[in-house]
Parts: C-alpha cells; sequence; structure tokens
C-alpha cells in the first residue's frame, strides 16, 4: 500500500511546473530555490527532495536573502492573514506565549535593536525553539558582525524552508 506521503511525492512529481512552484513559494520565496527544485523533479524519494531543498540555490545572493526575509513576521508578532505562511509562521512561532508580556517586551526591544544595527529582521528557526531560547539567541546575535550575520540568516532561512517542505509534504 502506498502511504500518504508516496502519494504526496507522486503528485509534486507528476504536477504541471506552475504547480509545483505553488507549493515551493510559502517554503522559501527565492525564485532560483524554486526553479531548481522544480527541474530537479522526478525525485526518487522524499529524502531526495529534501536534500535538494537543502542544496539548491547556494549560496543564496544578497538580494535573495533580503527578498526571502521581507516574508518573516519579525519573532513575537502573530502573523495576520489566512495564508498558508501565515499559518506556517503561526504554527512556528507557538513557543512565543503572546500573554508573557515580559518576554514580548524583551523581544521587540531586541528586534528594534538588531533592525538598527543590521537593517533587517531578526531571523531564526522558531519551530521547537521557546521564547526565552529565541530571546538569548537575539541577544548574543546581536554582538555579531554583519558578515557572521549572513551566514547565520542564510543557513536559518533553510532551516525554515526544508521543515516547511516536510510539513507539507507531511513528513
Ligand atoms: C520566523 C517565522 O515566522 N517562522 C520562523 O521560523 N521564523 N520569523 C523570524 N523573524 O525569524
Amino acid at each position: 500500500m502506498r502511504t500518504r506521503q508516496a502519494m504526496l511525492l507522486e503528485q509534486f512529481n507528476a504536477a504541471p511546473a506552475d504547480q509545483a512552484r505553488e507549493l515551493l513559494k510559502p517554503c522559501l520565496d527565492v525564485p532560483r530555490w524554486i526553479e531548481e527544485i522544480t527541474a530537479g523533479r522526478p525525485f526518487a524519494s522524499l529524502d531526495a527532495l529534501f536534500d535538494a531543498a537543502r542544496g539548491a540555490a547556494k549560496p543564496f545572493t544578497a538580494d535573495e536573502l533580503e527578498g526571502a526575509l521581507a516574508h518573516h513576521p519579525r519573532i513575537g508578532e502573530n502573523a495576520a492573514g489566512k495564508s498558508t505562511e501565515a499559518s506556517m509562521s503561526r504554527s512556528e512561532q507557538s513557543g512565543v506565549d503572546p500573554r508573557d508580556d515580559a518576554t514580548i517586551t524583551a523581544l521587540a526591544e531586541g528586534n528594534r535593536a538588531y533592525e538598527a544595527k543590521f537593517g533587517r529582521v531578526f531571523l531564526i528557526r522558531a519551530a521547537g525553539r521557546s521564547a526565552e531560547e529565541m530571546l538569548s539567541a537575539l541577544q548574543e546575535r546581536l554582538g555579531h558582525t554583519p558578515e557572521q550575520e549572513d551566514a547565520i540568516v542564510a543557513e536559518q532561512l533553510r532551516e525554515i524552508a526544508v521543515l516547511r517542505l516536510e510539513r507539507t509534504m507531511n513528513a
């Protein structure tokens, strides 16, 4: 018997390219990443698909990073709306309790300091992390150089993308 995951993979392999692109876009809005994966079909297994997602469009250009970051709400801010992207973000940030005023305020202050220093949103893979963990990562990363942060942000974007793809493929 075929598993649900095997069926989803078959559908993804056989779908028109536009449909494959639509499925990938909420995971990571980097056109080159989307194209490489779409063109890499058919994948023999889900693991092969996830490996491709880990390796596609490597390294990201500065423009690709900036474009993709624009899709991520700040840590501590609930994404609004019904889009796939917004609901994924809300679920990823479920470790942040909106009633925990002290942590929410500290995150907001950290986000402001990070944006003032680096000129972009603080990004971290939120799934599986508590608000306190993310706050301490934020405070530590404020001490980094822009070059150090470029590398971390690229890696975190990729982690988020692969987790989102795994979720989409029900894996
Ligand atoms: C997010 C988000 O929405 N999901 C996630 O893993 N990280 N946002 C962010 N600024 O890091």
